[in-house]
C-alpha cells in the first residue's frame, strides 16, 4: 500500500495548473474538474492546496465526489495530523469576536418564542449561513408580508365552551400527528448545524412532528431517513430534474424507503434573486469583480446547485408522476385560486399555498391571503373535500396556525425557525421551539374557545382588512414613545 500523503505534499499543488484539496481525510486532484464546477473555480483554488471539507459539506451530497470526480483524481488517504497544523487560519477579528458572542449566547431556557432563536442565531451563525437562511427575493417585501399578513387576521373567540381538555391533534395526508404543522423542505442543513438535517429529523421524531425531506439536503437522503424511527412520517419535496430518469429514480426510492407524500415544487423555474446572500459571499471571499473570472460565481452557492432544475415543468407533466408513484402528490408554491382549483381537476391529492418564504417572486402575496380567497371558492365549486390544503411562510405563532386551521387549511409549514433554532442550539434548540408551539396552542385554543381542530372554522377569525394590503392604523406615536418594547435574550456578561 502506498505510504500517506503529507499535508505538506498536498500543499504544493496550490494554483490553477495543479489544484489538489482534501475532503474527509483524502486528497483529490481537481485541476481539470475545476472549470466543469457548477460553483465555480474561484471556491476551489480558495482550498487549493488545503482541506475544503468545512465549506464543501454543506453545499455537496456526501456520494458527490465518487460520482462526479473520475476514480483516477482519488490519491487516497491523507495523514491528518500533518495537515491539522498548517491549514487552520488563525481565526480572523470577525471570527474570534463571533465566537465571543457563542460563549456569551443566552440560555436556551430565555428563549420564549420562535423570533428569539432568530435573534441569537443572527448573532452567532456564520455571516455566509445566515446570509442564505435570512435572505429572501429582491426587497423581501413578500418576507415581510408574510408575518405581517398574519396580523390583519383577527379572532372572534367562543365564550363559555368546555376547554378543560384541548387535543390539537390531527391528521395530514392520512398520517397521525401531534400538532398541525410540519418541518418544511429547506436547503444546506450543514451551514447552521454541522450534523445537518438529521438534526431536525430526530427533534421531529421527539414531537410527533412530519418532516418534509428537501432535494438539496447536506445530508443525503438515506441518511435523513436512517435517522427517523417508526411511526415518525416523513414526505419527500422534489425539485424536478431536466433529466427526468433522475427523478424517476428520487421518487420510486423514496417510496421504497417509505415517504408518504411527494411535494413538487412548483414556484422556483428559476431561483430568486436574494442579495443578502450574494453580499455576504462576496464580503466572505473578498473576491474581485474585476479580476475576470471564468465562472461568475457571485450569484452564490444556491443558485449553482439550483441549475439542474427544470424551468419547462408543466401540468403537462402531472400524468407522468401519477404514473410513477402511489405516493400522494402535492403541489408546492401554489399562488392563485385558479391553480388550486387546476390542480384538484388534474386529480393531486394537496396543494402548498405557498411563495417560498419569500425567497422567490417578490410581491407575491401571502398564503393565509390565498388561502382566504381559494377556500370560498372551494367551498361554492364543492371541492373542499377534494384536497387538502396546507400553507408555509411567516409562521411563528400558534396563533398564525389556528388562524390557517380556522380559514381551512389541514396543516402549515414551518422553515427557517427551526433552522435558527438548529443553528444556535441545535437539537434541544428545535426541541424547545416545537415545545413553545405546542404550549402556545394548548393556550389558544382554549382562549378562542375550541376543544379539537375540528372546532376551528371561519367564523372564528375576522378577515376583513387580510386582502387589503394597506398598512393599518396610522401609528400611535405618543403611546409608542412611552411604550417599553419586548426584548429578545441578552447576551450574558462573561
Ligand atoms: O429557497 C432556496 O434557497 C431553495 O429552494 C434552493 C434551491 C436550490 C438550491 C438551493 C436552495
Amino acid at each position: 500500500m502506498a505510504p500517506m500523503l503529507t499535508g505538506t505534499e498536498v500543499a504544493k499543488h496550490d494554483s490553477k495548473d495543479s489544484c489538489w484539496v482534501i475532503v474527509h481525510g483524502k486528497a483529490y486532484d481537481v485541476t481539470e474538474f475545476m472549470p466543469e464546477h457548477p460553483g465555480g473555480m474561484k471556491i476551489i483554488l480558495k482550498y487549493a492546496g488545503r482541506d475544503a471539507t468545512d465549506e464543501f459539506d454543506p453545499i455537496h451530497p456526501p456520494d458527490t465526489l465518487d460520482k462526479y470526480l473520475d476514480k483516477s483524481k482519488h490519491l487516497g488517504p491523507v495523514d491528518m495530523s500533518t495537515v491539522a497544523q498548517e491549514s487552520k487560519e488563525a481565526a480572523s477579528p470577525e471570527e474570534s469576536e463571533r465566537q465571543e458572542r457563542i460563549r456569551n449566547m443566552p440560555l436556551l431556557s430565555q428563549c420564549y418564542n420562535l423570533m428569539d432563536f432568530e435573534a441569537v442565531a443572527r448573532r452567532v451563525m456564520k455571516k455566509t449561513a445566515w446570509g442564505y437562511y435570512s435572505s429572501a427575493a429582491d426587497d423581501e417585501i413578500t418576507m415581510r408580508e408574510n408575518k405581517a399578513a398574519f396580523q390583519r387576521v383577527w379572532f372572534r373567540p367562543r365564550i363559555l365552551v368546555d376547554v378543560e381538555k384541548v387535543d390539537f391533534s390531527t391528521t395530514m395526508l392520512g398520517a397521525r400527528c401531534d400538532i398541525p404543522f410540519y418541518v418544511t423542505a429547506t436547503a444546506l442543513g450543514k451551514l447552521g448545524h454541522a450534523e445537518g438535517e438529521v438534526v431536525l429529523t430526530r427533534a421531529a421524531r421527539r414531537h410527533g412532528v412530519v418532516q418534509m425531506i428537501p432535494t438539496l439536503a447536506s445530508c443525503s437522503f438515506d441518511e435523513i431517513v436512517d435517522a427517523a424511527e417508526a411511526p415518525q412520517v416523513q414526505w419527500l419535496q422534489l425539485y424536478v430534474n431536466k433529466d427526468r430518469r433522475i427523478t424517476q429514480r428520487i421518487v420510486e426510492h423514496a417510496e421504497r424507503r417509505g415517504c408518504r407524500g411527494l411535494f413538487i415544487t412548483v414556484d422556483a423555474p428559476q431561483l430568486g434573486r436574494r442579495e443578502k446572500d450574494m453580499r455576504s459571499k462576496f464580503d466572505e471571499q473578498g473576491s474581485s469583480v474585476q479580476s475576470g473570472d471564468a465562472t461568475d460565481n457571485s450569484q452564490g452557492a444556491a443558485r449553482a446547485i439550483s441549475s439542474f432544475i427544470d424551468p419547462g415543468l408543466s401540468w403537462k407533466d402531472i400524468p407522468w408522476f401519477q404514473s410513477i408513484t402511489k405516493m400522494p402528490i402535492i403541489l408546492k408554491g401554489v399562488q392563485r385560486v385558479e391553480d388550486v382549483v387546476k390542480a384538484i381537476e388534474m386529480g393531486v391529492q394537496g396543494v402548498v399555498l405557498s411563495n417560498h418564504g419569500g425567497r422567490q417572486l417578490d410581491f407575491a402575496r401571502s398564503a393565509i391571503e390565498v388561502l382566504a380567497e381559494t377556500m370560498p371558492v372551494l367551498r361554492e365549486l364543492g371541492l373542499e373535500n377534494r384536497v387538502e390544503i396546507f400553507i408555509d411562510g411567516g409562521v411563528r405563532r400558534a396563533t398564525d396556525i389556528i388562524k390557517a386551521l380556522c380559514l381551512g387549511a389541514k396543516g402549515v409549514g414551518i422553515g427557517r425557525p427551526f433552522l435558527y433554532a438548529m443553528s444556535a442550539y441545535g437539537q434541544a434548540g428545535v426541541e424547545k421551539a416545537m415545545q413553545l408551539l405546542k404550549d402556545e396552542m394548548e393556550m389558544n385554543m382554549r382562549l378562542i374557545g375550541a376543544q379539537t381542530v375540528a372546532d376551528l372554522n371561519p367564523s372564528l377569525v375576522d378577515v376583513k382588512s387580510l386582502l387589503s394590503h394597506g398598512n393599518g392604523v396610522p401609528a400611535d406615536n405618543l403611546a409608542r414613545s412611552v411604550y417599553d418594547p419586548l426584548a429578545n435574550p441578552p447576551q450574558r456578561q462573561s
